[in-house]
């Protein structure tokens, strides 16, 4: 369609852009993350959603690019907060058409050792979606990504098919609910489940994120449940990377 040779366009002439939204660390380890949020800006249409273009461009074969584009950014940004006293890990979201690529390891590789960035302070989230039809390629790729370092996250969890085979079998870091789990937290046959999954992940030595969080009282319950982080709009909407440093600046 129409928008190919837009998003060409948008590569050519820098038009994406990075908000960040934060994830708040529930147990006191002190760690500064960051989830890297994607958005075009779009000359006449304004600001376009990754929802939209994503699928667009990879039909088009440029997702490739624009993960690239992606990762160098949120490279630099770590880069600059290190330099203002800031040691900030990120989170990037990878689309299943990048491990389709030989060369993205290596790229990933020659960009952490040209910036002197710890890629312990980078994390990749892959979709639930996206491990089930390749599986065991992307169980090597983890394998291959978490021996450089890098951690792994499993975003958007318990929407998928064979969601707990997943968690046992697909080597990763970190867990992400889903956001319609915590929507229903409050529900008693939720709280039961999502308490097990909990326990079930540090079993695993798996940590959990909990996604979507937008009330005081969906917090207090994930508190006691000992979920390990939190992210969502109740703790900070994704910001510019200008108000990132205010940000954890005042929260000390
Ligand atoms: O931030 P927002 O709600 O608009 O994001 C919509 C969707 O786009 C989410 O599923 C999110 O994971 C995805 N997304 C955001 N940024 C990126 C990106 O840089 N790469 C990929 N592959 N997906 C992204
Ligand atoms: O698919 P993924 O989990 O990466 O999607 C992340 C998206 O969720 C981001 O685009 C972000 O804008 C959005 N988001 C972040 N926090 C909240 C929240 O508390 N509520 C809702 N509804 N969306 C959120
Ligand atoms: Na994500
Ligand atoms: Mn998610």
């Amino acid at each position: 369609g129409e928008l190919i040779p837009e998003l060409l366009h948008a590569i050519k002439n820098d038009q994406f852009h990075l908000v960040y939204q934060p994830k708040i660390c529930l147990k006191g380890e002190g760690h500064k993350s960051v989830e890297a949020l994607l958005r075009w800006h779009h000359p006449f249409k304004g600001t376009i959603s990754p929802l939209v273009f994503i699928p667009v461009a990879e039909e088009a074969g440029l997702m490739t690019e624009i993960t690239r584009i992606v990762i160098r950014r949120v490279i630099e940004e770590l880069k600059y907060l290190k330099s203002v006293g800031l040691e900030i890990k990120a989170s990037i979201n990878i689309s299943p058409r990048d491990f389709n690529h030989d060369g993205f390891t290596s790229f990933i590789k020659h960009i952490l050792t040209d910036c002197e960035i710890d890629p312990s302070l980078i994390e990749l989230e892959v979709t639930e979606r996206s491990v089930l039809d390749k599986s065991q390629r992307v169980i090597e790729l983890f394998k291959e990504f978490r021996q450089m370092g890098i951690k792994i996250s499993l975003d958007d969890f318990g929407t998928g098919y064979n969601s707990l085979i997943h968690l046992v079998n697909v080597p990763m870091d970190f867990v992400k609910l889903d956001r319609s789990f915590i929507t229903n937290i409050t529900k008693p046959n939720y709280q039961k489940m999502i308490e097990k999954l909990i326990s079930l992940a540090h079993d695993l030595n798996i940590k959990v994120i909990a996604e979507g969080v937008e009330t005081k009282e969906q917090l207090n319950i994930l508190k006691s449940m000992n979920c390990d982080i939190v992210q969502g709009y109740y703790l900070s909407k994704p910001l510019e990377r200008e108000d990132l440093e205010a940000f954890y600046k005042n929260m000390v």
